[in-house]
């Protein structure tokens, strides 16, 4: 199995699945260029990451990845099986991430893809950030009573959570403004899986765990 990741994406998800599958995996950490070259849009002609190449050949698409790894690996226990209670809610869930709040970020990240006017780009991002609100809420009213995004078992809905919702801790509302999204991350930043991934890609967690240790 191997991965193509790039730190701090939301290849990020993959690989923390990967590492709480504990089977034999490779990851290669692109850069920019690396996403664009020839051989690698060969394998993804998007030139983005995530790609995930198995016995069953290349495949795009963080949600297709994910559940190719929930189904291939039912051992582990990463996603409710098809028949399963939590397998339309696993649907449901990703396609939000996926389809929803992942877009979301774009115009943030990239504002020259959406407007030329560099004069423009303050908004263009401004915008973005009130779209991500409205996802973020969405899903912290989600979590209400809820230990993770299915219920009660940790999931590939929540490793697909965990880069996306780091990447609004530095927003003008940041994730620990929405508590059970915050609370959720903070359990993930402290799962061993997700520390070795930070370690591979040279990453730190957005959240300071320091202060949760106290109780
Ligand atoms: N729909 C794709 C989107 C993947 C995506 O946008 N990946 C970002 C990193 S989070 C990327 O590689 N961006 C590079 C680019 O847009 O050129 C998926 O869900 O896998």
């Amino acid at each position: 199995m191997k991965l193509y990741s790039a730190p701090g994406t939301c290849a990020t998800a993959m690989h923390i699945v990967l590492e709480w599958i504990g089977k034999p995996y490779e990851v290669e950490h692109l850069d920019f260029a690396g996403m664009k070259s020839p051989e690698y849009l060969k394998l993804n002609p998007q030139g983005v990451v995530p790609t995930f190449v198995d016995q069953d050949g290349p495949l795009a698409e963080g949600l297709a990845i994910l559940l190719r790894l929930v189904d291939q690996n039912p051992e582990a226990g990463v996603g409710p099986a098809t028949g399963e209670a939590g397998r339309d809610e696993m649907y449901q869930w990703l396609a939000y991430l996926s389809a929803t709040l992942h877009p979301f970020f774009w115009p943030y990240f990239m504002p020259g893809r959406y407007h030329a006017d560099e004069a423009q780009h303050g908004a263009v991002r401004q915008a973005a950030q009130e779209r991500v609100d409205v996802a973020l809420t969405v899903i912290d009213q989600h979590l209400e009573g809820k230990d993770w995004m299915l219920g009660d078992k940790k999931s590939v809905v929540d490793a697909f959570l965990y880069p996306m919702a780091g990447w609004a801790y530095g927003f003008d509302k940041p994730t620990s403004a929405y508590p059970n999204v915050d609370r959720v991350i903070r359990q993930l930043a402290a799962d061993p899986a997700v520390q070795a991934v930070h370690a591979a890609q040279g990453t730190k967690a957005k959240v300071d765990l320091s202060q949760d240790t106290a109780a």
